[in-house]
């Protein structure tokens, strides 16, 4: 387990430096604003006045149970207010502009609005975990193969466009325009969180308050359980459950339950459970191949034979092909020549994953990655020093 913990921070470590994304500039009104840029804003002198609330990278927020899931945030602390505010009126349209999106990071984009008191400027407000304020005013996930934070949103120059809704009361608000990342959320946690919030004072006619079954607290509004949070994407999937309550246009509309999300809801409580308990359900069989990687003849080509094999095989070749290596050999001691690169078995890992669907055999994909890291240096990393220490 020693082993595995390194792994992980070093896993993490990486994780950090991969590009993955924010909003870099907000069209709010036909106005155009940059986004808190977090790589160039802290370091100018004065530091650039924003619309957008400062967040620390553009890494995600994975534990749901933290201040950060609200508007970004490291650590729990959340974010702070930003010092301006944009102005737009009930009816109008916000575009927002995602830098570089990876094509991995599947899963839905969703924006919230969250009223902040009239007796507080939205320049010094900070909702906490027990303001129950935000209502959902935009949905996508996945429609007609398409996944809306990949596919839909790439097909749109990286650019989401919301309606602020009309009948919403003048005021001041916070926007909360997030991706859900879906790509590791097999399990809690694992899903990954890029909120980014905007101020904005809202003008207009609008007259109304959504109802209270329309809102939710940030932290609060997503647990562990909520529909869409746990979600296997590999599997053969025809709807997502996008968590959070149904879309708010008016309390009329959201009162008859015209909204779609809601029938959504209900089935698809089912369906992530199901998923979950398939992946639960997983019991042994798997424990076959947990020598496979070291296990061939000849080890020096285990790794090589083992990227090519569940690369191409179909999923249930993967499997049975390399517990046939395994019955072949019995487990070798490691030497200098079958030593490979973890991210090598790493990969390995993903494609096994990959090729197991539609159950993915995550205790077998999983005893043979640790089989195959237990022979493995992070190759990548061991020049940066004390860090690239052998995983041994
Ligand atoms: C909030 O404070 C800012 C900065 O002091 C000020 O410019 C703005 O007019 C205030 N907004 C409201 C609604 O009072
Ligand atoms: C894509 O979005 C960027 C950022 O808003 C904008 O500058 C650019 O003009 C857009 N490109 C197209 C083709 O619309
Ligand atoms: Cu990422």
């Amino acid at each position: 387990m020693f082993r595995s913990q390194i792994f992980l921070s070093i896993l993490a470590l990486s994780m950090r430096v991969t590009a993955h994304g924010y909003v870099d500039q907000a069209t709010i009104g036909g106005q155009v604003f940059s986004g808190y840029l977090p790589y160039t804003d802290p370091y100018m002198n004065p530091v650039p006045a924003r619309i957008g609330r400062a967040i620390p990278g553009n890494g995600p927020v994975e534990d749901v149970t933290l201040l950060d899931i609200q508007c970004n945030g490291e650590s729990g602390s959340g974010t702070k207010p930003a010092s301006l505010a944009a102005s737009a009126a009930a009816g109008d349209q916000i575009s927002f502009h995602w830098t570089d999106w990876p094509s991995s990071h599947v899963g839905p984009v969703i924006t919230y609005m969250g009223q902040v008191p009239s007796t507080t400027n939205i320049t010094e407000d900070s909702p906490t975990g027990s303001d129950v304020i935000w209502f959902k005013i935009d949905e996508a996930g996945y429609e007609d193969g398409k996944w809306a934070a990949t596919e839909i949103l790439s097909s749109q120059n990286s650019t989401w466009t919301v309606t602020i809704p009309s009948a919403l009361k003048a005021g001041q608000y916070l926007i909360r325009h997030e991706i859900i990342a879906l790509h590791e959320a097999g399990s809690y946690p694992g899903a990954q969180f890029y909120p980014d919030c905007f101020q904005v004072a809202v003008t207009g006619s609008g007259t109304e308050t959504p109802v209270s079954e329309a809102l939710i607290s940030f932290p609060g509004g997503y647990t562990p359980n909520t529909p869409g949070i746990v979600f296997n994407v590999y599997t053969d999937i025809t709807s997502y459950p996008i968590p959070g309550p149904s879309v708010w246009t008016s309390n009329e509309e959201f009162s008859s339950g015209g909204s779609s999300s809601t029938a959504v809801d209900t089935s698809t409580a089912a369906a992530s459970s199901s998923v979950a308990s398939t992946t639960s359900a997983r019991p042994t069989s798997a424990a076959v191949s947990s020598s496979t990687v070291v296990a061939s003849s000849s080890a020096a080509v285990a790794s090589s034979t083992i990227v090519t094999t569940s690369a191409t095989a179909s999923s249930s070749a993967a499997v049975s092909s390399s517990s046939t290596d395994a019955t072949t050999t019995g487990a070798a001691t490691p030497s200098a020549s079958t030593i490979t690169d973890a991210n090598v078995c790493m990969n390995n890992y993903n494609e096994c994953i990959v090729a197991s669907q539609p159950n993915p055999d995550w205790t077998g994909c999983g005893a043979t990655k640790d089989e195959c890291l237990s022979q493995a240096t992070y190759q990548r990393l061991a020049r940066l020093g004390s860090v690239g220490r052998r995983l041994l």
